[in-house]
């Protein structure tokens, strides 16, 4: 068991959450030498972190408002179980304030910051406020809940249109609109009020100047509760669809190391105002001029955490478990360099080729690519039932890589090794961006990906013609493994029979069903 600068670690903890970062935080912990109580629902009975984890506990039905959200009760059984600490996740609890509130207020420890962080980060004005004195770079715009139309009309004729109303409340893309003139104004801020008072029970808007055409970059801090705060870099979350990201990378092609070293000190300075403690990130828009506005702090864990982790060598999750066990920091801010590229693709149970609707069913084969720089963070294994309870998140691809370009590359190779069978899957679709020009010359925006769905999930080829050429494919490998007529010179000048390419009109979706015919149960 380590032990970091005098803080001993739990002996037991609970995971307040399922699938990939339930089963992250359960390797965390069996690293440090900690126990893990599992807690799940009716529809997680089968559920991979169920079983790697020392306990289990089920807390309730399928919906995540029975179960995975009824933080009382996840409380009762971590004292229950002697767990002296609960760890959140994502999602779920991991950004309620009363649920951190309540978690200490039982004599436990919750492993994210102080209740009070998450409520000065929740209301985005505040968070706002708190950047502004903290001398945080935001984008013009209020910090006042908007009275009326035309006093918003008025405040946006002050930086020009167009402006953009936001949710008070909000978060996630809710609650916004974009308003180019002020005949629009009205309806707008009606609209938006609705939206924020239906997503937030809580309908104050106020605005900001819209910036057009920005990248999405966000830097990691880790802070102790002993007053050291350090950054770990910047994350580029740029490719996403309606808030939804699909590819994260470390670094970012758009961030020189002075622009990393002036981001990394305006976050740390917005985490120091709010008192910020554990594992947190600092959100900002990037625009083409290189001007970067603060946006929000997410307090929790995040999703695309593992590409900080390839390119600082740091654990993310043991430090929260240490930070909350009161460890002090070992190092301080030195000028941070990331060492070579990581992606992340987030592969989830939708089919792009029809609007990215969820897919649902058994996954019947799984397969998982490994070698050298490849990293899979998975809730599912062969046999697992993907259904609608939860996020359509079933795994992430990580590579790690000296160069961006030998990252796309591994990424590339990688996802072609995946196969999951059972379900539609965006593996595909990862495919088609990174092999898109766009992508791969990291010239892209956080609308790019909108835009170019279109090109990126027109059919390769009709379905009927598909299935035709998976079957010619699957008979001629057949062949080719029983000692058919086919690729006999071949095999007899030494090659395997059909590893050989013959020539570059060797389509891909061949080389994809010779694999699969010959990986298959
Ligand atoms: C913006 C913006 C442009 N200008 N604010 C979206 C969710 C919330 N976190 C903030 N968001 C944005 N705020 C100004 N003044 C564009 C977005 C935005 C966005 C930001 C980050 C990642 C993806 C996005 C997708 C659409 C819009």
């Amino acid at each position: 068991m380590s032990t970091v600068a005098g803080a001993p670690p739990f002996t037991k903890l609970l995971v307040a959450n399922r699938g990939e970062i339930a089963l992250r935080v359960i390797r965390a912990c069996q690293e440090l030498g900690v126990r893990t109580v599992a807690v799940y629902s009716e529809a997680d009975a089968h559920a991979p972190h169920v079983r790697e984890a020392d306990e289990a506990v089920c807390v309730g039905p399928p919906p995540s408002s029975q179960s995975y959200l009824l933080g009382d009760r996840l409380i009762e059984v971590a004292l229950r179980t002697g767990a002296q600490a609960i760890h959140p996740g994502y999602g779920f609890l991991s950004e309620r304030a009363w649920f951190a509130r309540a978690v200490r207020e039982a004599g436990l420890v919750f492993v994210g910051p102080p209740a009070e962080a998450i409520e000065a980060m929740g209301s985005k004005t505040a968070a706002r406020q708190l950047a502004i004195s903290a001398g945080v770079p935001v984008v013009p715009g209020t910090t006042e809940a908007l009275r009326d139309a035309d006093e918003a009309i008025a405040i946006a004729e002050k930086f020009g249109f167009p402006v953009l109303l936001k949710a008070a409340a909000g978060g996630g893309g809710k609650g916004m609109r974009i308003v180019h003139s002020a005949a629009e104004m009205k309806d707008a801020l009606a609209s938006a009020k609705r939206e924020s008072q239906n997503a937030f029970g809580d309908d104050a808007v106020y605005v900001e100047k819209y910036i057009d055409g920005p990248r999405h970059v966000e830097i990691q801090v880790l802070a102790d509760a002993h007053g050291n705060c350090v950054h770990l870099g910047e994350r580029e979350c740029s490719v996403q669809r309606r808030h939804q990201k699909m590819i994260e990378e470390a670094p970012s092609v758009a961030v020189s190391p002075a622009l990393r070293s002036r981001m990394g000190a305006t976050a740390v300075a917005a985490a120091r105002a709010a008192g910020y403690v554990n594992a947190g990130t600092c959100e900002f828009l990037l625009d083409r001029s290189g001007e970067f506005y603060f946006l929000e702090m997410n307090t929790r864990i995040q999703v695309e955490h593992p590409v900080t982790e390839l390119v600082t060598g740091m654990d993310l999750v043991q430090w929260q478990i240490r930070i909350a066990a009161g460890a002090t920091l070992p190092f301080a801010q030195t000028e941070f360099t990331p060492r070579g590229w990581a992606i992340e693709c987030r592969i989830t149970s939708e089919d792009p080729s029809n609007g990215f609707l969820p897919s649902t069913g058994r996954i019947e084969h799984l397969h998982v690519p490994s070698g050298p720089g490849v990293r899979w963070d998975a809730g599912i294994e062969s046999g697992s039932e993907v259904g609608l309870f939860y996020d359509p998140m079933l795994a992430k691809l990580i590579v790690h890589a000296p160069t961006r370009a030998l990252a796309i590359a591994r990424m590339r190779r990688a996802l072609l090794e995946l196969t999951i069978d059972g379900i539609e899957t965006s593996r595909s679709f990862h495919v088609r961006v990174l092999d898109h020009p766009a992508f791969q010359s990291g010239d892209i925006s956080i609308q790019w990906l909108e835009r170019t769905l279109g090109e990126l999930t027109t059919p390769v080829s009709d379905r009927a013609t598909l299935r035709l050429a998976a079957l010619a494919s699957a008979l001629m490998t057949h062949e080719e493994r029983h000692g058919g007529r086919r690729n006999v010179s071949a095999s007899a000048s030494g090659e395997p029979a059909g590893a050989r390419s013959d020539g570059a009109d060797r389509a891909s979706w061949i080389e994809r069903s010779r694999r699969d015919a010959l990986r298959g149960p």
